[in-house]
């Protein structure tokens, strides 16, 4: 039941993923071509599923979230793009294709990242049909989750700040990864008019279900294979990165990862409505091979 949801999911976020960042025939169509190179190529999309699911949670019953759940997709491209670039992780492929960097040259990667997170902010601004401070808002949470309090924060100090120990960790990992989910959660409850109790629970659901997805994703990058992958595997040990697996161990890291899905489900437990779609994606992102 769920690959058919997710199906259905990704084919329309990627009609309206397409339809946004569409070629318009100018001099500077190179750098949309590189963002629609890394942005159409593949990928999960659970972020815009996240937002999407959480809207329809909370009662709203509409396409109206489309644009903003894009925005989230076209973010987390820009960051896959620039850390992928040889002044970050220097990975050659993503998504089972060479890095963007690899295929339009470095200034031509760096720029389509650039040109991802603006435009991403310009789809949010175009969310019709909804109540202005409800976008607003959601708007102002987004950007707080992708800035320096957010997931740049988190990738300062993942690429400068020696992490020594679990709780140093987990912070980097709380903003690196869990804060763009965090905002998938909440910017649906915000955009659907959700109340502040739906709020923390979005919260507490996404910041669990983000440790999860990062504790797999570090034991993937040991254990999982490149093909499956679409990138390479050992890429943290290549950089001296300290991850979780490093620190802690795999079968630690396993028993974590557990954990934090529990969590994460037993936050969706607190909505008084049809949670199975989420349940089931939590779910399965724990036993994910890619
Ligand atoms: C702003 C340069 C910059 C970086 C921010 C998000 C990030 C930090 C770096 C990207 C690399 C990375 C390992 C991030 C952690 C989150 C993560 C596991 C991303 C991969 O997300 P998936 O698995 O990817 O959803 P797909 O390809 O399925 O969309």
């Amino acid at each position: 039941m769920i690959d058919g949801i997710l199906e259905e999911y990704r084919l329309k976020i990627e009609s309206r993923l397409d339809m946004i960042n569409a070629l318009p025939g100018q001099p500077y169509d190179p750098v949309i071509d590189a963002a629609r190179y890394s942005l159409l190529g593949g990928g999960k999309r659970i972020r815009p599923v996240i937002l999407l699911e959480f809207y329809k949670l909370c009662g709203a019953n509409d396409d109206c979230a489309y644009n903003f759940a894009c925005a989230l997709e076209m973010i987390h491209t820009y960051s896959l793009i620039h850390d992928d670039l040889p002044c970050m992780d220097n990975d050659d492929m993503r998504r089972g294709k060479p890095s963007c960097h690899i295929r339009y040259g470095e200034s031509m990667a760096l720029l389509a990242g650039d040109n991802l997170l603006t435009e991403a902010f310009a789809a949010c601004a175009k969310t019709l049909g909804l109540p202005q401070e409800r976008v607003l808002r959601a708007i102002s949470y987004l950007s707080g989750a992708v800035g320096s309090a957010g997931m740049i924060g988190g990738q300062v100090i993942d690429t400068s700040v020696p992490v020594q120990n679990e709780q140093m960790l987990f912070r980097m990992y709380s903003l690196k990864t869990c804060a763009l989910i965090r905002a998938a959660a909440v910017c649906g409850v915000i955009l659907a008019g959700g109340d502040d109790e739906k709020i923390k629970l979005a919260e507490t659901y996404a910041e669990n279900l983000g440790l999860a997805f990062q504790i797999i994703d570090d034991l993937l990058d040991v254990g999982g294979t490149a093909d499956v992958l679409g990138k390479p595997v050992g890429s943290d040990d290549k950089n001296g990165k300290n991850t979780a697996v490093r620190l802690l161990g795999e079968s630690r890291c396993r028993a974590l990862a557990t954990q934090y899905t529990e969590n994460a489900l037993s936050a969706l437990s607190g909505f008084n409505a049809d949670t199975s779609v989420l349940k089931e994606i939590t779910e399965m992102l724990l036993t994910r091979e890619k």
